[in-house]
């Protein structure tokens, strides 16, 4: 019997039933209408944009040694389109943000000033840290004001990012361009034979969908259930892009850094590639796929070989949201994009074999639990409650190893993301995770009807009155309510009351003066 998993991971043989279904609902106007329009830009694409790549952030040393970061988030103006204007937020430019980079054991300070006109935040989505540094809603910055958190490095080398994460609206400050990403170097990473030249063959791809109006506008109101589906795609925030690649082997960071939309990237001509790390750092070996479907949030590093003179598409075609429902559609469970073209020069520079062993992951033990919780997702709630700031949901004492059964309880695809700690998968639906699922996450998707079983560590950062939040990633369901809080506590510690601000759900902007 193949199991839900089985399907939901294996599609392939139910595209002809969903052709069918799509033949069907097409003769019918008014379905049409209730189950949204089906996206196709493959083959539509001009790539005559070369891919911006973000630059890397200036940094010094400080005195104490540390690492210091400068970011502001501002207004302005970006050319997403070719001939127009759009009114876009960026991190110290216009449109997304320069890539932080630092390595495990350094302290690293961000001095970061809010040059917007409304409050904002800024969330280190997959670091491990002190609650009071993460930059959830919480740590609102007003118009004008700075925020300067810092912390150790202290987990594996990955790629993680940066967005802001302010209270209701999370959603239409990354849409409207604040992101960007933050790579973690380790030595167990750099003894390794891996591309890794920045922006030469160590890519980052930062896949973000939009809607525009034909003023060059974002339209930012227009949402199926999901929330904002866009019909462009835009990389590094550059329109129909190309990659001139001048190695054999290419690493892809990617990252989907879009609100809603899912996407199942491959390439144009089926070849196969290697996944050699997912949200939180390198897997144990490479694992040969042709597919990798990110929600939003989730991150992975791929190794793609090219032969000289090539010209090869990266796409995402129709994720698989929701296995039997009529309602994909909806969701963008039929949408197909050209995303990234790859152009090979005529020589190239030759590339290391990728190595077959990558690092050890030392498996937590769900044995060791010291507490076994249940979270369903359903509507906009979890657990049956909706965000509140004032409520801790839920209490963990530092030092232990938890277990944490996440199930998505609605018909509609949900995803689970816990800041402060990268999870391991035990199971979905009990069977053994794909290796996709076999390294560290953060951030993991939830089909109609799906449970997933995550074990964590929290071995550091104890602070009663400083919650860390776990959410859908959808970010209008977050905005919406789709979040808990927890507190990690010394062990036999309460949890204190969360920090002073305005009223649940409301812009509290006016509450901090
Ligand atoms: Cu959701």
């Amino acid at each position: 019997m193949r199991s839900r998993r089985a399907r939901w991971l294996k599609a392939a043989g139910s595209g002809l039933s969903a052709a069918l279904a799509v033949l069907a609902l097409t003769s019918c106007g008014a379905l049409d209408e209730l189950t949204g329009t089906k996206i196709d830009t493959v083959g539509q694409v001009p790539f005559e944009n070369r891919l911006a790549i973000p630059p890397l952030a200036d940094s010094k040393l400080d005195a104490d040694g540390r690492r210091l970061f400068t970011l502001t988030a501002d207004p302005g103006e970006s050319e997403l389109r070719p001939g127009a204007k759009t009114d876009t937020w960026g991190f110290s430019g216009s449109y997304l943000g320069p890539t932080l980079r630092a390595s495990r054991g350094e302290q690293v300070v961000v001095d970061f000033r809010n040059g917007l006109d409304e409050e904002t935040t800024v969330h280190w989505h997959g670091m491990h840290l002190p609650a009071a540094a993460d930059g959830g809603p919480h740590q609102a910055v007003e118009p004008g004001g700075s925020w300067t958190p810092t912390w150790e490095i202290d987990q594996p080398a990955a790629t993680l990012w940066y967005h802001p994460h302010p209270h209701g609206d999370t959603e239409e400050h990354v849409y409207r361009g604040l992101a960007g990403m933050f790579i973690l170097d380790d030595a167990e990473e750099a003894e390794l034979d891996l591309p890794r030249e920045y922006g030469v063959d160590d890519v980052p791809v930062i896949v973000q969908d939009k809607r525009f109006a034909d003023d060059g506008s974002l339209i930012e109101d227009e949402r199926e259930r999901l929330g904002i589906l866009g019909d462009t795609l835009l990389v590094n925030g550059t329109y129909g892009p190309y990659l001139d690649v001048s190695t054999e082997r290419v690493r892809l960071r990617l990252l989907n850094g879009s609100t809603a939309r899912t996407y199942d990237f491959g390439f144009s001509d089926q070849r196969d590639f290697a996944l050699i790390a997912t949200d939180g750092g390198l897997l144990e070996r490479p694992a040969e796929l042709d597919r990798i479907q990110l929600s939003p949030g989730e991150r992975a590093e791929i190794v793609v070989a090219i032969e000289p003179r090539e010209r090869v598409v990266l796409r995402s075609y129709p994720p698989d949201l929701e296995p039997g429902s009529d309602s994909s559609r909806q969701d963008g469970g039929e949408d197909s994009f050209d995303v990234l073209q790859l152009r090979a020069a005529t020589a190239l520079e030759p590339s290391a074999a990728l190595p077959t062993e990558l690092v050890d992951i030392p498996k937590l033990d769900p044995a060791d639990a010291a507490e076994t919780r249940e979270f369903e997702l359903r509507s906009r709630r979890i657990n049956d409650e909706e965000m509140d700031m004032d409520r801790i949901d839920t209490v963990v004492s530092k030092g232990t190893t938890e277990v944490w059964e996440v199930e998505n309880g609605h018909g509609q695809p949900h995803t689970f993301h816990v800041h402060d700690v990268q999870f391991q998968v035990l199971d979905v639906d009990g069977e053994d995770p794909p290796p996709e699922l076999s390294g560290w996450k953060d951030t993991v998707q939830l089909p109609p009807r799906v449970k997933v079983r995550l074990a964590m560590a929290f071995e550091d950062y104890a602070d009663p009155s400083s919650p860390y939040m776990y959410h859908c990633h959808l970010l209008r369901h977050e905005d919406e309510g789709m979040m808990g809080q927890f507190v990690v506590v010394e062990p036999g510690e309460q949890a204190a009351e969360p920090p002073a601000h305005g009223e649940p759900g409301h812009n509290h902007a006016e509450d901090h003066g």
